[in-house]
């Protein structure tokens, strides 16, 4: 639930608090790559990314970031094991994209 508002609120670039079809399909692209890069980075297979699989995918996603910044977003979206489940991993790179893209 908290996943589908964030991501309302990041894509609805028109500000209609709705996602539109051009919206979704933006979202849906995305989604894919996403889902993509998690699924190649995520070499242990164990479902979720540590610190070290994170760094990778993110770069994979073509954010080169620095170690503050990345340690930040491990805290931010990781849980009390410092793993990210898929869930937070969206939410972190549409975050970035949003960052990034301002
Ligand atoms: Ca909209
Ligand atoms: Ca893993």
């Amino acid at each position: 639930m908290e996943t589908c508002r964030t991501i309302v609120d990041l894509l609805d670039s028109d500000g209609s608090g709705k996602l539109g079809l051009k919206e979704f399909n933006i979202l849906w692209s995305k989604l894919t790559k996403y889902q993509k890069i998690y699924r190649t980075i995520d070499v242990d297979r164990s479902g979720t990314m540590n610190s070290y699989e994170m760094r990778k995918a993110l770069e994979e996603a073509g954010f080169k970031l620095d170690s503050d910044l990345h340690q930040l977003l491990v805290a931010r979206f990781a849980d009390d094991n410092l793993s990210v489940d898929f869930d937070n991993f969206v939410r972190c790179l549409l975050r970035l994209e949003v960052m990034f893209s301002k």
